[in-house]
C-alpha cells in the first residue's frame, strides 16, 4: 500500500529528534564537522560519524549520501550538500535534488520517518521563502506514492522559519 506521508513543520534542534529513523545533515562537500546543522549533528554523533563519512567524500551540490547515526538517537544520517546561493547553479534544481535524493535513500532503506533541516538557508545564504517553497514542493511531489515513508518532519530553528514553512505548506496542500 502507498500513500502520501504526513508532513509537519516544528521548531527545534535537528540533533534531538529521537522518534525519527533518519535525520538529514546540511553537510559540506568533505562531510566534516562544520557549523550550524552539521556541527550539531556531528557533535551529538561523536567522531565515528566523520570517520565513517570520510571514504564517501567529496560530494557534489545536489547529492546525498547515507551513513549510520553513531551516538545520535536515530538509525541513519543522510548528508546533503545544498547549493551555495549565488554560486552553485541552477540553485533551485540543486536544492530540489537534495530533497529528492534524501527521500530516495530513505525509501531504499525502507525507513518510515525522516527529519529535514532547512538546507542551504544558513551559511549557504539561500533566502528562506524561496528555499522553503522548493523544499516543500519537492517533498510533496517526491513522497507521493511512497512505500515505506509515513512521516516527514521539517525541524526549524526559528519561530519565523516555522511560520514561513506552515504558510507555504498550507498553500501547497490546498485542494
Ligand atoms: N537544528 C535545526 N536547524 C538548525 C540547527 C539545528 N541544530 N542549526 C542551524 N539550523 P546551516 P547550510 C538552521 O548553516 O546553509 C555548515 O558549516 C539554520 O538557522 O547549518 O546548508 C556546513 O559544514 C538554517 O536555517 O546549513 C556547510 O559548510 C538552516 O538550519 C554549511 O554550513 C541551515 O543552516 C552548510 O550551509
Amino acid at each position: 500500500m502507498s500513500a502520501q506521508p504526513t508532513i509537519e513543520c516544528v521548531q527545534g534542534d535537528i540533533a534531538q529528534q529521537p522518534d525519527m529513523d533518519a535525520v538529514v545533515n546540511a553537510a559540506n562537500a568533505d562531510l566534516t564537522i562544520g557549523g550550524g546543522v552539521a556541527g550539531a549533528l556531528h557533535r551529538a554523533a561523536g567522531p565515528g560519524l566523520e570517520e565513517e563519512c570520510r571514504p564517501m567524500a567529496p560530494i557534489r551540490p545536489g547529492q546525498a549520501v547515507i551513513s549510520g547515526a553513531h551516538n545520535l538517537p536515530n538509525r541513519h544520517v543522510i548528508h546533503c550538500l545544498g547549493p551555495v546561493y549565488g554560486v552553485d547553479e541552477p540553485a533551485d534544481e540543486l536544492l530540489a535534488s537534495c530533497y529528492r535524493e534524501a527521500l530516495r535513500l530513505a525509501e531504499d532503506k525502507g525507513l518510515s520517518s525522516i527529519a529535514f533541516p532547512s538546507l542551504s538557508t544558513g551559511a549557504f545564504g539561500y533566502p528562506m521563502p524561496e528555499a522553503t517553497r522548493i523544499a516543500l514542493d519537492t517533498v510533496i511531489q517526491a513522497s507521493r506514492g511512497s512505500h515505506s515513508l509515513r512521516h516527514i518532519r521539517f525541524v526549524l530553528f526559528s519561530e519565523e522559519a516555522v511560520r514561513v514553512h506552515q504558510e507555504i505548506l498550507g498553500s501547497l496542500q490546498e485542494p
